[in-house]
């Protein structure tokens, strides 16, 4: 502790009583700096190289100190010198890296990676204003830009080139680095691909700006709107921008370790996050062409290094290039992407689901990454059966020994030690702290089940996380909550697959229940937190409808007693920290056979709130793990809603007009009292929506949903049975720790070395 005083008040100059907040900050970044490069370690022959579009990674500060094993004791000394370390990390910015679960797997990934001791570094693109941030105005979402990059920041600025090629230009890449710790173990990198070009001033209004002008908006946003074919343009342009470099540091450094190319899996193991990195593999033959390995050869080597991640199902997610968009931006890659097709095309003629390039001359890129990668593998157990029997089976029956499941997790260091250390204390008390390194340990806690003072100190500990919640959401957002209600929470992207709607239809309900005089027993706090894209139009509306019933409700005295919605602004990793461990009744209600997995669910459940949801994605595991007594599931299966699909049987005006429950929920979008909130265009527009197309089944669960959340909230009221339910779901969520999901793909598909 003498010596981090000492340090600090050296980078300061002056005493840690002296200095500001902001000056603090900025010292404890050089320290931290320092002290992660010492760990940094060679690798040895074999590495992985993680190429991601996408890295949510939340801010760093108090996530680098927990893993360099100082946070307590930097916490107890800024205590001393009247500092409160949660000032301090509200002056970072949190870099918006991502869109949502794709972007944070990659990020707890990296932290287990490193923690593992495996020698393995992410490489992406460093987006100088991150996606954007979400404003609220007139009850609409508004995007404006999220500048990250301050004075002084994470990012270590590298003397790295490289020179990528477009058709109509050529481009000096600059490489950013940032350190990434292990929890007590070595330091790995997350390279960021910047552009020195780029210039924050061409954005006007919002988040619009030039999308032909490649050379200045090349790095700007993350994921720019490709709803038109400008943005899908520039969307190939950072792609290919990011492959290329990625292509070119992976031979340098393979090279420098010794590899004489012919053996590049023996060095390099790149894991290829969705189909957004897929052009590293005819980057990569190009390269090795190139240097002069001939062409099978290279297709050979290439396909012995590469592996793929599937993170979706959903037909309109799965990118297509066309051939005309690919010739625009990077013509040098067709003659290679046109022999991978014809080679398919001749080992497999007659098989027209398993070509590269499609009758309409696109180019589907998940069918390059399966034909010439050595791995694929799904994200969730039913998720990677789905794909094997359904989605992908034309490509399992051609390579059944390539498909593989490997089960998201999340990190324990971030989300259990860092966003609820009232739980970890109580946890370390409990069973000691072996389970911070082996997560399966949390099982140890089930002793504990029938132990009234636990459960009661369980309980406390989520009224303090709930109280400060208030807190927090009062003073950043103006929100007011009350800490003494049940904390019933929504938080991700706003897709329709996801069904917030299904979620706002039952406030509706609730809220005509409520005018009808039939009260809830305990008051509901219904939080929501969701970004839309910025030109999804019914993700826009759902949100436009959720804003005015927080409105509706909290301007009626009858029902605002009762029910209260919120929903928070922006929602990012930073709010996540804040609200999961609030929560009570964790929303997990996508369409069955639609969410690959979820992260989300595995956080909540870690900290001890109780998944409502559908069986899907990673929610299976849970359900199979708690058991049926410590979750509440409802809706039809994947094998129904799979079979709704095929057979094209259903039709939401039938729900609706066959039950009066849902007609009047449904109708009520479009009565006097909303359109006297609401814009009439969105809410006219939300509700044909539900009523011809629901694409996403709202109305065909709806009913088995409003049950099942009521048995929810009739349990809530039995306080010692739920802090039960909640010490079960706690005490089982170790199988979804990252350490174990990266041992797994180390064991099965890196075979790194340690
Ligand atoms: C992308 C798009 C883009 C175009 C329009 C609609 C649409 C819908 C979904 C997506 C998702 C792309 C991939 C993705 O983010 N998947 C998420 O990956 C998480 C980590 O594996 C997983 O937990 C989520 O279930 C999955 O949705």
């Amino acid at each position: 502790m003498e010596a981090l005083e000492q340090e600090l008040t050296g980078l300061l100059g002056k005493t840690i009583r002296e200095a500001s907040d902001a000056e603090v900050y900025g010292a404890l970044l050089t320290m931290v700096q320092r002290m992660a490069a010492e760990k940094e370690r060679p690798s040895g022959k074999k590495k992985v190289y993680y190429i991601s579009a996408e890295f949510l990674i939340g801010k760093l500060l108090s996530n680098n100190m927990i893993n360099l094993g100082i946070y307590d004791q930097v916490r107890k000394l800024l205590e001393d010198n009247g500092k409160d370390i949660c000032a301090i990390e509200e002056i970072e910015q949190e870099p918006s890296l991502g869109n949502g679960g794709l972007g944070r797997l990659a990020a707890c990934f990296l932290d287990s990676i490193a923690t593992l001791g495996i020698s393995g570094d992410g490489i992406g693109i460093n987006y100088h204003l991150g996606l954007f941030r979400q404003v609220f105005e007139d009850r609409q979402q508004k995007e404006t830009p999220n500048p990250w990059i301050t004075q002084q920041s994470w990012l270590k600025d590298t003397d790295r080139h490289y020179q990528v090629k477009f058709r109509d230009f050529t481009v000096t890449s600059h490489l950013y680095r940032l350190a990434v710790t292990g929890y007590d173990n070595r330091t790995n990198a997350l390279d960021l691909f910047d552009l020195d070009t780029v210039d924050d001033h061409i954005v006007g209004d919002g988040i619009s700006f030039d999308k032909d002008d490649i050379e200045h908006n090349l790095t700007l946003f993350l994921y720019p709107d490709d709803s038109d074919e400008k943005g899908q343009l520039l969307r190939i342009y950072q792609q290919y921008f990011m492959v290329s470099n990625a292509a070119q540091l992976i031979l340098e450094e393979c090279t420098e370790r010794g590899s004489d190319l012919h053996d590049l899996y023996d060095y390099a193991a790149i894991q290829i996050n969705d189909t957004h990195p897929t052009m590293v593999i005819p980057e990569l033959i190009r390269l090795l062409v190139e240097r002069g390995i001939g062409m099978e050869e290279a297709i050979s080597i290439v396909s012995r290094t590469c592996a793929y991640t599937n993170h979706t199902i959903l037909a309109e997610a799965l990118e297509k290039w066309p051939v005309r968009y690919l010739e625009q931006v990077v013509p040098h890659l067709l003659p290679i992407i046109e022999v991978l097709d014809d080679k398919v095309r001749r080992r497999f003629p007659h098989n027209d689901a398993v070509t590269i390039i499609d009758d309409q001359e696109r180019v589907h890129m998940a069918h390059i990454d399966i034909h010439y990668g050595y791995s694929i593998n799904g994200v969730a157990a039913l998720h990677t059966e789905i794909l094997k029997n359904s989605e992908l089976n034309h490509f399992y029956q051609i390579y059944p020994e390539k498909f593989n499941n490997k089960t998201n997790g999340i990190t324990f260091r971030r989300w259990l030690l860092h966003c609820n250390p009232r739980l970890a204390e109580l946890i370390t008390e409990l069973i000691g702290d072996d389970y911070k390194k082996d997560a399966s340990r949390l099982k140890e806690l089930e002793r504990f089940a029938d132990d009234e003072q636990v459960l009661e100190r369980l309980l406390a500990v989520k009224r303090a996380n709930k109280e400060e919640l208030c807190r927090y959401l009062k003073t950043t957002q103006g929100l007011a909550l009350d800490p003494d209600t049940i904390f019933d929470i929504q938080v991700k992207r706003l897709h329709e697959y996801k069904r917030q709607q299904m979620n706002a239809l039952y406030v509706i309900r609730k809220y005509l229940d409520i005018k009808a005089g039939r009260l809830p027993k305990t008051k509901i706090t219904v939080i929501f937190g969701a970004k839309a894209a910025p030109a999804y139009v019914i993700a826009k509306d759902i949100i436009h409808l959720i804003l005015c019933l927080q409105e509706l409700i909290r301007r009626d005295p009858e029902v605002s007693p009762y029910l209260n919605v919120a929903m928070v602004e922006n929602y990012n990793v930073t709010l996540a920290e804040k609200v999961i461990p609030a929560c009570d009744i964790s929303e997990q209600i996508s369409l069955a056979s639609k969410e690959a997995s979820g992260t989300g669910n595995m956080k909540f459940m870690l900290n001890g709130a109780v998944t409502l949801g559908t069986m899907d994605g990673a929610n299976v595991e849970i359900a199979e793990l708690v058991g049926r007594d410590n979750i509440f599931i409802f809706g039809q299966s994947s094998d129904e809603i799979i079979g709704h699909y095929e057979r094209g049987d259903y039709v939401a005006r039938e729900y609706y007009e066959k039950e009066p429950q849902i007609r009047e929920a449904v109708d009520f979008i479009v009565s006097d009292t909303m359109l006297s909130l609401g814009s009439e265009e969105h809410l006219r527009r939300l509700h044909g929506e539900l009523l011809n197309k629901d694409w996403f089944m709202t109305l065909l669960d709806f009913m088995d949903y409003t049950q099942t959340r009521e048995q929810a909230c009739e349990a809530y009221l039995d306080q010692k049975a739920w802090a039960k339910k909640m010490l079960y779901n706690i005490a089982n969520a170790g199988f979804f720790s990252s350490d174990r999901t990266i041992e797994q793909y180390n064991q099965d598909i890196w075979k790194v070395e340690l």
